[in-house]
């Protein structure tokens, strides 16, 4: 297949935007009344505006034109049906049926999913209840006071963004941690205060293979056991989330006290498998339910909604015009929710991961932008920082703001205020400040003329900065389950239209090739001869500066 960028499609919306010229958003919105309301949809308890963003009608209809010449809906179908749509990896992609709360069934190579998702959920929920009453203890009998999560990357990032998001569904007990670093630190700091005979490790890990893992998970054993004594313990305080039960069973810990998920379920998709156990035991396993049915409430949405009414296929077609067609390199997301300040880290890795790539689906290099980066920090922290750059830079930036109706807190009016910031910050950012209305400003706050036109330039804003707006009334475990299948879909249309593999890692994998090699001259105190001169200077100044005690 030819890229997709050579189709008239796409060749119509590059005409478009050059017809389109400069775009006034303002000029937009006065001529034409019900824009707002026409870009507003409200699916699965979120209301989603994109009407700053810089589409009109007519390019909606060509970005239309190019997901069906793309053939959206039938990778859309094939993803539901648990065809190999992860290429190069020969896997179907079934995060979808994770939390098929309709049950329907989903086959991959002719066998129905749904039983083992569904036994799987069922020992969740025992093991859950028994941990969250007390019934679970420790090797000593005691009750379990702090559960630690050791993953890193999709086992890692999903439920340590969820488990911040719930907090506020959370009861005193289990507290619940991550550890994801390999850095000593990490488990060094996480674990000073933790009691052994009370602490719980979830080693999780889809391969149960990878480095950092695997090392902190040898750490923490060794912690236990230092403190407790008998190997025997273990089996009391350490389960596994993984794949693989002949690595969890090689490691020591009983496949009894293993949750399986399945290589169909993408490292960064795979919150809803039992990699979603810590959440469950924060939060409670009705919670966790929850969270899968606002997940199927937007895959519903996505399943079956034409593409026109599709939230999740028109924010990836807004963000491919700003991408491809507007110059937007990056791509921010500002939850206005404090308890969503760890939502933009777990959005890098689900969309920079899935959409990361250079060559299509049949190997050929693409010619045109593939996933932006993403980044982004809570409001109204990122407003004294980087939003600067946002409102007047050089560059481009799309955005997303998300936010709340009602907070979890009530406190004064807080909330009002951080709402308040949401909207005025929106508002500005489409509508810009003129230079004639900077002058206005100016000489209505008595500066005089000469002053006035020297501050002009720098207090004129060019508006035109496209953002989304996400509204929720609260922010609970439907409504965050919704938000999170929202954005996984927007990455999968992405995918889809650029012609990428949204499903495979390459570059991760290279990245755990990579440090074995090096590992071993560490431990060797050996700079190997094959580095560039750069790195094998870098590993003498580290070897040099280490001194002589011992690798670590
Ligand atoms: C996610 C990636 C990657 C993966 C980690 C951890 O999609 O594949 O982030 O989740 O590398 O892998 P394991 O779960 O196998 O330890």
């Amino acid at each position: 297949m030819s890229l997709i960028s050579q189709t008239p499609q796409w060749q119509a919306l590059r005409q478009h935007r050059e017809a389109l010229g400069e775009v006034r958003m303002r000029d937009w919105f006065a001529a034409d009344p019900g824009r707002a309301e026409r870009m507003t949809r409200e699916v699965a308890g979120l209301v989603v505006d994109y009407s700053k963003t810089l589409v009109t009608d007519a390019t909606l209809a060509l970005l239309l034109d190019l997901a069906r010449a793309a053939d959206l809906p039938g990778w859309r179908a094939r993803l539901f049906a648990g065809a190999p749509i992860n290429g190069t990896e020969g896997r179907a992609v079934l995060h979808v049926a994770l939390r098929n709360r309709a049950n329907r069934p989903i086959l991959v190579d002719g066998e129905d999913v749904m039983p083992q998702i569904n036994a799987v959920l069922a020992r969740m929920e025992r093991f859950v209840a028994r941990v969250r009453s007390g019934e679970w203890t420790g090797y000593t009998g005691k009750r379990i006071r702090d559960v630690v999560n050791i993953g890193i990357g999709g086992s890692n990032l999903g439920p340590k963004m969820v488990c911040a998001a719930l907090a506020p569904y959370g009861g005193d007990l289990p507290r619940v941690h991550f550890v994801s670093n390999v850095d000593a630190t990490h488990l060094v700091e996480t674990l000073s205060g933790l009691d052994a005979e009370t602490t719980l490790f979830i080693v999780a890990s889809k391969t149960f293979t990878t480095q950092e893992t695997m090392t902190n998970a040898n750490s923490a054993r060794d912690w236990l056991l230092a403190a407790l004594g008998d190997a025997s313990a273990v089996a009391r305080h350490f389960v596994a989330v993984s794949t693989n039960a002949e690595r969890v069973s090689a490691f020591g810990i009983d496949t009894v006290n293993m949750f399986e998920f399945w290589d169909w379920v993408g490292g960064r998709y795979s919150l809803w498998s039992a990699i979603g156990l810590p959440i469950a035991l924060s939060v409670g396993f009705e919670r966790f339910i929850e969270l899968l049915e606002g997940a199927h409430a937007m895959d519903e949405h996505f399943r079956s909604a034409p593409l026109e009414e599709n939230l999740p296929v028109l924010l990836g077609l807004i963000g491919i015009w700003h991408t491809n067609f507007c110059a937007a390199p990056t791509h921010a997301v500002l939850p206005y929710d404090q308890l969503l300040r760890l939502f933009p880290a777990y959005l890098q890795q689900g969309d920079m991961e899935s959409n990361g790539k250079r060559v299509t689906r049949a190997g050929e290099a693409v010619d045109y932008g593939t996933g932006p980066v993403v980044w982004g920090e809570p409001g109204t922290d990122g407003q004294h920082a980087f939003y600067q750059l946002i409102h007047q830079g050089t560059q481009l930036v799309s955005a997303d703001f998300i936010g709340a109706a009602r907070s979890h807190y009530a406190l004064g009016d807080h909330h009002t205020k951080l709402m308040a910031n949401f909207f005025a910050q929106t508002e500005a950012l489409m509508r810009g400040r003129t230079q004639d209305e900077a002058l206005a400003e100016m000489r209505a706050a008595g500066l005089d003329e000469a002053q006035a036109q020297a501050l002009a330039p720098h207090r004129t804003f060019p508006g035109n900065r496209p953002t989304t707006s996400i509204l929720m009334e609260r922010l609970t475990p439907f409504t965050l389950g919704a938000l999170i299948a929202l954005y996984e879909h927007r990455i999968f249309t992405q995918g889809v239209i650029w012609d990428v593999n949204s499903f495979d890692q390459w570059g991760v994998e290279l990245g755990k090739q990579l440090a074995s090699v090096i590992l071993d001259e560490l431990r060797a105190a050996q700079a190997g001869v094959e580095h560039d001169a750069s790195t094998r200077s870098l590993l003498e100044h580290y070897l040099r500066l280490r001194g002589a005690s011992a690798p670590g």
